[in-house]
């Protein structure tokens, strides 16, 4: 038995399709994920607002509104949680330098209007967290920008969201770059930093995603705990990542074991499961057969599982000691050895 309750996306099933080939799987419906996401085990689900609304830009709020509270009855049918809502600005033809850095008034403009109405579509879904993977909000001309200008203006849209709610918690999942060649954002310390220049820091924390920290050339376990020690650690996506390259989003565990283990282990001494979900943002091998379109979230959650019962298992007695007489090598061996199942 897990102490944590896992989340996961309707995008991480998805029909394969990536920037030098087309689709290799059938799409399949939002309440068959929903279905599935329930079998096997997840306590809920995060959205982008277009997973909720597809076809919102056409919508009034209040149509908007209506079709969220269609998806919430859906929710329930499966007992799944929402557990947080991200405008998806990155899509969208008008938001093609980005949203609220964007160069166009009229394009920050609309992006704030995808922002308001996630806040609606979340608030209809019963959450209270707004994800803001700040996909474009960098530059692919490095001169097209100033970075001063881009990050006040991504605190001062920060700040009309927390305006618009009273309540509402923001969180930013920082990445370096992809799509964008160089991003504002691209770690957990810009997170911290944007958070506290907002007028209500508490309301303003990070997503850390494995993968995202090991492009930055980051120990993902170090980013967890740098967002914890701040209590500003909202969600986590979890995965995995081979090195500085695209962003694979691997099943959690599958390229770097003490680096997963790690990551657990820094969640546990934190009592983790008390504060939020452990999101699993992973994706399926384009390789893979349509039957098996859910066997690298199965795979995720039983790595997950099993490393965190050798976190149970970890001596921090012994460890405790080894680190008293600086017997590094001694402890090293000794995490080693526990992931190897010989001790
Ligand atoms: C992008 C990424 C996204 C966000 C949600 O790299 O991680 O899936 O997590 O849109
Ligand atoms: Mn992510």
């Amino acid at each position: 038995m897990s102490k944590f309750k896992f989340t996961v996306g309707p995008w991480n099933v998805h029909a394969g399709a990536d920037s030098y080939g087309p689709e290799t799987r059938d799409h399949i419906d939002l309440e068959t994920k929903f279905r599935k996401f329930s079998e096997i085990g997840f306590s809920a689900v995060q959205f982008h607002d277009d997973d909720v609304v597809p076809n919102m830009n056409d919508l009034t709020v209040e149509e908007i509104k209506a079709a969220a509270r269609a998806v919430k009855a859906k929710l329930d049918k499966y007992g799944l949680a929402a557990e947080f809502v991200a405008p998806r600005l990155w899509m969208d033809p008008h938001t093609a330098d980005g949203g609220f850095t964007s160069t166009s008034e009229e394009d920050r403009k609309f992006a704030m209007w995808r922002a308001f109405r996630s806040i609606d579509i979340a608030r209809e879904l019963g959450c209270d967290l707004i994800v803001l993977w700040l996909a474009r909000e960098g530059t692919l001309c490095a001169e097209s920008k100033s970075a001063v200008t881009a990050t006040r203006q991504i605190v001062e849209a920060i700040n009309e969201m927390i305006r618009y709610d009273d309540t509402i918690r923001i969180c930013i999942e920082p990445k370096p770059n992809e799509p964008i060649d160089r991003s504002f954002c691209g770690t957990i310390g810009h997170v911290m930093g944007v958070s506290a220049a907002t007028i209500d820091p508490k309301r303003v924390g990070g997503n850390l995603e494995s993968a995202h920290a090991v492009l930055a050339g980051l120990d993902p376990a170090n980013e967890i705990g740098f967002a914890l020690a701040f209590d500003k650690l909202f969600t986590v996506h979890l995965n995995d990542q081979n090195g500085i390259r695209y962003d694979q989003d691997k099943s959690f565990g599958v390229e770097n074991l003490r680096q997963a283990f790690n990551q657990i282990k820094i969640l546990c001494e934190n009592r983790y499961w008390e504060k939020g979900y452990v999101g699993l943002d992973v994706k399926a091998m384009r390789t893979t057969k349509d039957e098996d379109s859910y066997e690298h979230l199965k795979n995720s959650l039983a790595i997950f599982k099993a490393l965190e019962e050798k976190v149970d298992r970890y001596d921090y007695e012994y460890a405790g000691k080894l680190i008293a007489n600086r017997q590094f090598e001694q402890l090293e061996m000794y995490v080693v050895n526990l992931l190897m199942g010989v001790c």
